[in-house]
């Protein structure tokens, strides 16, 4: 570790001494070595991709709800083949990573034997940005799809009561020999985690991300993790919020984000709740002709990036790059604080 030149406001770590602090702590926290090594990996690669809100940030949020008795940290997911393209894991309260990692497998099976295949994980807790399962199945080859719910902590388009998770939708499409396309986004304006960062910082937020509790527009962090969080692009996200709730919620036997935060009981711990994703196998449609229909593909990508637009998870991959050679920078006020845990 190196304290960079920035008077010592971060310092500089490998990737793998960010690894080795996330299982460390983790475990003493309470999780068993299965789930510290699972859930330590999503914060490698929420700080490797320069994703800090889903990285080690996360820390001080699984200290929370492991001590309030939120999340079974020895849980044993059980994975349940209900159908030939369907899959549940049960993750029995779990995070769920792990219950993602035993599912993996059992999905891109059932999706290479019938085009296209279901995942439900059950009664999981869900902190992490969804890129990381998108990008898993596309490495396989897949497209994916991913959906989860969250705390209601949104108001819907023209209301000001939270009725929504923030509802993260990630997409991803494999790309013959470079990273895929992904993209994975809070239906809320931002995710609560970044208003979070903003609070940590003291740092005031753009208009549009909340309302106080008396439900006018505010730009301090801290009044709209009290009064509601916005959608992003009005009506839009709200029925895509809506959707989500629907889909990785009642349709998979699981709580919706109203459900989820009652059952939290005021504790402030992760969501509780479902999980869908959906993998496609391009062979499934169109079986030896796939690779040129993926060219096909290639060919709108290419006319994105020439006129200087860029795509989703171009930014990440730069990223990765870096941190991969260079390490990455931690807030040493973050550093100070997963310390006193
Ligand atoms: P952002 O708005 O930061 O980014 C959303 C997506 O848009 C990313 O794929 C990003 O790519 C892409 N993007 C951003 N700017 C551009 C641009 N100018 N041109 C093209 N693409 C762009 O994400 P959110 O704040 O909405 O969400 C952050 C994370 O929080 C997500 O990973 C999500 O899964 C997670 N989350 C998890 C929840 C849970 O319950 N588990 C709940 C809510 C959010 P890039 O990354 O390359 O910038
Ligand atoms: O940042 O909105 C968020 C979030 C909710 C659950 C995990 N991350």
């Amino acid at each position: 570790m190196t304290t960079s030149a920035d008077a010592g406001a971060s310092v500089t770590m490998t990737l793998d001494e960010v690894r080795t602090l996330a299982r460390t702590v983790l475990q003493r926290q309470g999780l068993n070595a299965r789930h510290a090594e699972a859930v330590a990996e999503t914060m490698v690669a929420g700080e490797r991709d320069g994703c800090t809100s889903h990285g080690l940030y996360r820390l001080l949020v699984s200290a929370h709800t492991i001590a309030t008795g939120k999340v079974v940290p020895d849980a044993e997911p059980v994975a349940v083949d209900i159908a030939p393209a369907l899959v549940r894991v049960d993750a029995k309260g779990g995070y769920a990573q792990l219950a993602f990692e035993l599912g993996r497998p059992l999905l891109v099976e059932k999706a290479r034997h019938c085009g296209i295949a279901a995942m439900a994980l059950n009664n999981c807790v869900h902190f992490a940005a969804l890129w990381p399962e998108v990008e898993a199945l596309c490495d396989e080859g897949l497209a994916a799809l991913a959906f989860t719910p969250s705390h209601a902590w949104v108001a819907p388009a023209g209301g000001t009561r939270p009725v929504f998770g923030t509802n993260p939708i990630a997409f991803g499409w494999p790309r013959p020999g470079r990273e895929p396309f992904v993209f994975d986004f809070a239906t809320s304006a931002v995710a609560r985690g970044e208003i979070e960062l903003h609070r940590r910082a003291g740092h005031a937020i753009p208009e549009g991300w909340g309302i106080d509790p008396e439900g006018r527009p505010t730009t301090d962090p801290a009044s709209a993790l009290a009064g509601a969080m916005l959608t992003f692009g009005g009506h839009k996200g709200s029925a895509l919020a809506a959707m989500v709730e629907l889909i990785a919620g009642p349709l998979i036997g699981d709580m919706t984000s109203r459900e989820s935060l009652a059952a939290d009981d005021g504790a402030k711990a992760s969501p509780l709740g479902g999980e869908l994703l959906i993998a496609i196998d391009p062979k499934g449609f169109l079986g030896a002709s796939a690779s040129e229909h993926m060219q096909r593909a290639e060919a709108m990508f290419d006319e994105i990036t020439s006129q200087g637009a860029r795509l989703p998870s171009q930014r990440r991959y730069e990223a990765r790059r870096k941190s991969v050679s260079q390490g990455v920078r931690i807030p040493r006020a973050l550093l100070d604080d997963i310390e006193r845990l």
